[in-house]
């Protein structure tokens, strides 16, 4: 039987188990990507791990998203990932340098690797014919430090893509179409794999963006076959010597197929607060505008950015409207400053951002109060802008500009000639904000700010848990609601004090019952933990005294960081009692060791309305171990 390209990737990389979906699997890692949010953890980890090089063939640590630098809290972050980054030999990425995802597709990306990046958007990848994978920033650490990854083997989706795309219709279109079908967890456990004819009129950031926004359908990675047109990508960034040819056997065997007819896609925005809530663009025709943004790991290429400036050429912005740029790398930058295309963008009157994440992740161009802000990135949570009563729709860079133009929600297909920019044969190449370390770098001194607090470990698993609902939430509950990010990055590399604002959004009194209580449980609904990969997101809660997530269904990254940080993750064997249990019940598990071991159900107690009711868990047997030692890092160190 044929292979599809998931399965040959990851037969190509098999460390154990087989190519059975939903088995416990794991593959050798060839490069890892951070970001400095999660970064500082990630190395905080991997220096306690006690390895003196990293065993990638390539590890890359980019500074893009805590570039605001209020204090000295970000720059201390910067300069010990640098340091870092040159003592255990790894490429740094100066802040200015772009975003992660952006870079690493530009410089980095082959066709064939496997990377795994502690960013839920490592996906991007995929567009080039990687099987990218975002994971906990531990997972990152142990990945540099020459350990396998382990994950279920994926369930693989044949996207089969026909025709081609309208003009002023766009990937973006495709993807925001594609979630509207699947919704944000119809990928949990899956890769979707690209194919069909309509695949030869995406260029590589085309389709960068759409393996980007799997991410949000909570799929493991997304993946498209490597082809001339990653070949003339490559060609363009001078890496024709990393092309080869990638795609599935022809009898390859799929779980599932969905087919899109490129042609039928019209212009679509996500309507808040869910990047699922796909509607067409005309449907929302004539809403007043507030702000625009173009940029962000989804959007910041220089097609779509050099397509912004094209349609704006001659044009200005409406009054009512702001219109923020963040490009996506330096490159783009530089490309559009040479080829005189930011001159069609400052003239239009927008606000050139730095090269970076920013309003992205809420660092900075917050909307206004109830305001409407369109966006080409990739989530639209509730809070996330910075603003809490913001409408926050994600959209192409072509509906945003034609939205900028005319200050209301703009089909961009009334703007006439389409002037989509072409593929440029060669690429600015600049390397030099990339700093590459020394051959030896034992004799390089770790720089630390007194932010950077040491990361905290979970004790082992005692014989019987005990303590209260401190919290119970509904369905697709958030990293970003569990972790808030925006004005609280700069506290990433310190634990204690990030903790202050576990559950912030959704209620303010969580820290202090939390405190009050030394810990407890938290109860949630279906997707719980879909989003970001920030483990913080399990490393608070953990300090904070959590000791199980009792839920209807996990997402994939956070249930692995909830696991690498010694918190139980439970699901309710009877989804019934998700609607009896109520916020602060007392929970009593005996005999939790004895229990986790003898099979995947639970027997546990509710003290307060005294009734007894069965968790499951799907942990396998080296998880447990990991949970009963206490998180991940302690079982490597007991190991060790
Ligand atoms: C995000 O888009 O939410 C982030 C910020 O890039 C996160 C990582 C983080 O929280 O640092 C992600 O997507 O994993
Ligand atoms: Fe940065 Fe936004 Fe991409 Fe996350 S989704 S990596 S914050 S640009």
């Amino acid at each position: 039987m044929g292979l599809n390209l998931t399965q040959k990737i990851i037969k190509n990389h098999l460390v154990s188990g087989k190519l059975i979906a939903q088995e416990p699997i794991e593959i050798r890692i060839d490069q890892t990507l951070t970001q400095d949010a999660t970064g500082t953890m990630a190395y905080l980890q991997f220096e306690s791990i006690g390895i003196d090089k990293i065993k990638t063939e390539l590890s890359v640590s980019y500074v893009d998203h805590n570039t605001s630098q209020m204090d000295f809290k970000n720059p201390d972050d910067h300069r010990y990932l640098q340091s870092i980054a040159a003592k255990y030999g790894i490429i740094f990425s100066r802040a200015g340098n772009g975003i992660c995802h952006q870079v690493h597709l530009e410089r980095f990306g082959k066709p064939g690797k496997t990377l795994l990046g502690s960013d839920s958007h490592t996906p991007t990848g995929g567009g080039i014919g990687m099987i990218a994978i975002g994971a906990g920033g531990l997972d990152v650490a142990l990945a540099m430090g020459g350990a396998s990854f382990p994950l279920a083997m994926p369930k693989v989706v044949k996207v089969v893509l026909t025709g081609k795309l309208n003009p002023w219709c766009s990937a973006k279109d495709v993807i925001i179409e594609l979630l509207r079908i699947e919704t944000v967890k119809g990928g949990v456990g899956c890769v979707y794999e690209y194919c069909g004819e309509g695949i030869k009129s995406l260029s590589v950031p085309e389709r960068a963006t759409i393996t980007n926004m799997g991410a949000e359908l909570g799929a493991t990675t997304s993946v498209f076959p490597s082809d001339n047109i990653t070949k003339a990508f490559l060609k363009a960034q001078n890496r024709e010597q990393d092309w080869i040819k990638l795609n599935a056997d022809k009898n390859a065997k799929y779980d599932r197929e969905i087919h899109i007819d490129l042609s039928s896609i019209e212009p679509m925005a996500a309507a808040p607060h869910m990047p699922d809530l796909g509607v067409k663009v005309t449907e929302l025709k004539g809403m007043k505008v507030n702000q625009v943004a173009i940029g962000s790991c989804t959007n910041s290429s220089y097609k779509d950015l050099a397509t912004a400036a094209l349609i704006l050429k001659g044009k200005k912005i409406n009054p009512d409207v702001s219109l923020g740029i963040s490009p996506g790398s330096r490159q783009v930058f530089l490309m559009l400053a040479k080829e005189g295309l930011l001159t069609y963008l400052i003239e239009a009157g927008a606000r050139i951002l730095e090269n970076a994440c920013g309003p992205c992740i809420g660092m900075g161009f917050a909307p206004n109060s109830k305001g409407v802000s369109l966006r080409t990135f990739n989530r639209n949570f509730k809070g996330r802008s910075g603003t809490k009563d913001a409408s926050i729709y994600l959209v192409s860079p072509e509906v945003a500009v034609a939205s900028a133009i005319y200050g209301e929600i703009t089909d961009p297909r009334i703007l006439g000639e389409y002037p989509k920019a072409k593929s440029p044969k060669k690429f600015v190449i600049d390397d030099s904000m990339f700093i590459y370390p020394p051959i030896d770098g034992s004799r390089i001194e770790i720089l630390r700010g007194p932010n950077i607090a040491p990361c905290p470990k979970a004790e082992e698993l005692p014989e019987k848990l005990v303590g209260s609902v401190l919290l119970k939430t509904g369905d697709n509950i958030t990293t970003d609601d569990i972790m808030p990010a925006g004005k609280y990055l700069p506290l990433r590399s310190n634990v204690p004090e990030y903790a202050k604002h576990v559950f912030e959004g959704i209620d303010s009194e969580f820290y202090g019952r939390a405190k009050e209580k030394n810990g407890g449980f938290i109860i949630g609904g279906e997707n719980y933990g879909q989003g970001s990969s920030r483990e913080h997101a399990a490393l608070c809660p953990m300090f904070l005294g959590i000791k199980a997530v009792i839920v209807k269904s996990f997402a994939r990254i956070h249930l692995a960081n909830l696991i690498n940080f010694g918190i139980i993750p439970f699901m309710f064997e009877n989804p019934q009692d998700y609607d009896r249990i109520k916020q602060d019940d007392e929970i009593i598990i005996n005999d939790i060791q004895n229990q986790l071991e003898n099979g995947n159900l639970v027997v546990t107690q509710n003290k307060t309305q005294n009734y007894t009711f069965t968790l499951k868990h799907s942990l396998n047997s080296e998880e447990i171990e990991v949970i009963k030692a206490g998180g991940r890092l302690n079982l490597t160190k007991k190991k060790a």
